[in-house]
């Protein structure tokens, strides 16, 4: 086992009592040159990768504790497989580091979840080395058996499949569907499971009990529920003896059937501030001082802790509330909530479909859940919001954190399909905050709407100042009344982007009334009845173009007779690449000088 009790200054933990070589990290540029590493090399470069990860992550953020808990886990594989011709695919993505280390992308670790730098995640277009880039988790083992599938097809293509997943992802329902394909199938897929007990939280469920049992019990007879479903059963192994991890997946690949190799690592390994961390072993970080693993800046109050402050207060009136969570408790805002009604609050694993519609069997119980989730992960439970909540009418209350461009997780992590996909469900009612104080009003009258489902959406971006209206029309709220040539619709958290844009367009002589209909969809009646009032009617928002809010005050309009033409500003349907929010919405033209002139230029006002 590598002895890891030599701390350094960093707090990095370094192997064994020799004295390591320190420029082994140069020398490799592909995995084969870690096939020429001893024992001891092989100790060394991990303590070398190690300090490499945290002093890079540390200057630009990233996930650091995942990365950590898979160095020599990472060695052995690309020691024992032949990458790429072996597919090498590894769920969500977020643990690729070191993979991305070997495969001859160190250099650019400096520009790592930049625009146009290093993706936080795999990257087909980075690497051949990289096979999957969706960062939704519980897919790879699909993946892995339609790879198997296409090779007994394609016998010319003869590669071995290896899938990598952690514990966390493992409490995903596409895991078991997978399984049991895969299990009955008997083709050779290697899957390797990283078992570090957590996801962000311990991992929660029976499944994360049955792991504790096959950790702590490995001489007794307990029989893994794999092996049950037809994988072979390979371990525990200790994940951070690169030899016993290696014996393990050498005696998987020649199995010529499905095998599991059941790997238990320590989060943040070998990093004191990661592992000694109990919210999450620091599995992501902003900028972080590397010395204590402590963010560089102080942290300010963000819509998430806002909105996890309303819910307690709520959950203080109501006893009726509950919380649910796919396993991001705190980056969900829920922990307080938590900590007070640890009785009221749900980790599902990550499992969102499940979220949903059990929150609907609460619902038709008595009980108003709030399921809080990153918005981009919502996409996953569409029919449960569909068939199982709003087909039955039922009170649940979506919070959509993380809406809208989300910034350096890239393609996979910006939610901007809940809008387009809510619009289309019946009966849904959608709000979108633009300050805190809205944040607080709507998450109160969400909770308390109990004659269908509620979703409120914001973004990640730092909070601003409370935003006071001028008036109020119908649900509309009027934040600036300054002429009738313009209306500007402004969704959520885009109404201080519409205000300077009144601005701007004001000194150019154009009228411009700025509105915040704060209930998005269904749209407002008076909404389309004030448009009437005007020239043209922009809205701007921080989701899709095709399906959302603007689309559907356009139709709106068009079906009560308004004469105004509705244009919208939002996103493009394109995937787009990880960059800051400021740099990716200037890209897609959401920022004011750029909306000012579209207005000026293609809306004949100039
Ligand atoms: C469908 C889905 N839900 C939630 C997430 C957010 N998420 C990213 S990593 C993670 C925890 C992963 O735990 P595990 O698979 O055990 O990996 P570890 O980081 O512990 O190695 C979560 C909840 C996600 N990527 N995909």
């Amino acid at each position: 086992m590598t002895r890891v009790d030599d701390i350094t200054r960093a707090g990095i933990t370094a192997a064994g009592p020799r004295r390591p070589r320190a420029d082994l990290l140069n020398s490799i540029r592909s995995p084969t040159d870690l096939r020429r590493l001893d024992e001891n090399e092989l100790a060394d470069l991990a303590a070398e990768i190690r300090t490499f990860l945290v002093s890079s992550v540390s200057a630009v953020g990233g996930h650091l504790g995942s990365n950590l808990g898979v160095v020599e886990l990472t060695l052995a594989l690309h020691r024992v497989f032949s990458s790429p011709r072996d597919r090498i695919l590894f769920d969500i993505g977020h643990q690729t580091y070191v993979h991305k280390i070997i495969t001859g992308r160190r250099g650019e670790f400096g520009t790592l979840r930049q625009l146009g730098g290093l993706s936080g995640y795999p990257s087909r277009a980075e690497s051949d080395h990289d096979v999957i880039e969706n960062s939704h988790a519980s897919t790879v083992l699909a993946y892995a058996d339609g790879v198997a599938k296409a090779s007994a097809l394609r016998p010319e293509t003869e590669r071995l499949v290896v899938a990598v997943i952690g514990d966390g992802a493992l409490t995903g329902g596409m895991c078991w569907e997978a399984l049991n394909n895969i299990g009955a199938s008997r083709r050779p897929i290697v899957v390797v499971l990283n078992d570090n007990a957590r996801s962000y939280d311990p991992t929660a469920g029976s499944l994360a009990a049955h792991l504790h049992e096959l950790r702590s019990a490995p001489s007794a007879d307990v029989r893994s529920v794999f092996e049950v479903l037809g994988l072979d059963y390979l371990g525990p192994v200790d994940g951070h003896d690169i030899a016993a991890v290696e014996a393990a997946l050498s005696a998987a690949s020649v199995l010529e059937r499905p095998a599991l190799v059941h790997c238990v690592t320590t989060k943040g390994k070998g990093y004191q501030p990661a592992e000694q961390d109990e919210t999450d072993c620091l599995h992501a970080v902003g900028v972080i001082d590397p010395t204590t693993g402590r963010p560089a800046t102080t942290p300010r109050p963000t819509w998430t802790s806002v909105f996890g402050d309303e819910v307690v207060a709520i959950g203080r009136r109501r006893p009726d509330v509950v919380a649910i969570t796919a396993a991001m408790k705190n980056p969900v805002g829920l922990g307080q909530f938590a900590a007070e009604f640890p009785d009221r609050t749900f980790d599902v694993g990550m499992a969102e479909q499940h979220a949903v519609a059990s929150a609907a069997g609460l619902a038709m119980s008595g009980m108003h859940p709030v399921v809080a989730i990153y918005a981009t992960f919502l996409n996953r439970a569409f029919d449960q919001v569909l068939m199982d909540v709003a087909l039955h009418r039922l009170a649940v209350t979506f919070v959509l954190d993380r809406a809208g461009i989300t910034g350096p997780d890239g393609a996979s992590h910006h939610g901007i399909w809940d809008l387009s996909m809510l619009a289309l469900v019946p009966g849904l009612r959608v709000a979108c905050p633009r300050d805190p104080a809205r944040l607080r009003q709507l998450v109160q009258a969400a909770v308390a709407i109990d004659s269908g489902p509620t979703a409120i959406r914001f973004p990640k971006e730092s909070l601003g100042d409370d935003i006071d209206a001028v008036n109020r029309i119908g649900e509309t709220d009027v934040l600036l009344s300054a002429g009738h040539d313009v209306l500007l619709v402004a969704v959520g958290a885009t109404a201080p982007t519409c205000l300077a844009v009144a601005e701007k367009l004001r000194t150019r002589g154009v009228g411009v009334t700025v509105v915040d209909p704060r209930w998005v969809l269904p749209v407002d009646p008076a909404l389309t009845t004030m448009a009437a009032d005007y020239r043209t009617v922009y809205t701007v928002e921080d989701g899709l173009r095709d399906g959302g809010v603007g689309n559907a005050i356009a139709r709106a309009c068009r079906d009560a007779h308004v004469p105004a033409p509705v244009h919208s500003f939002g996103l493009p349907c394109r995937f787009l690449p990880h960059g800051t929010r400021k740099e990716l919405a200037s890209e897609c033209g959401l920022d004011p000088a750029e909306i000012v002139a579209d207005i000026l230029w293609n809306g004949g006002l100039r």
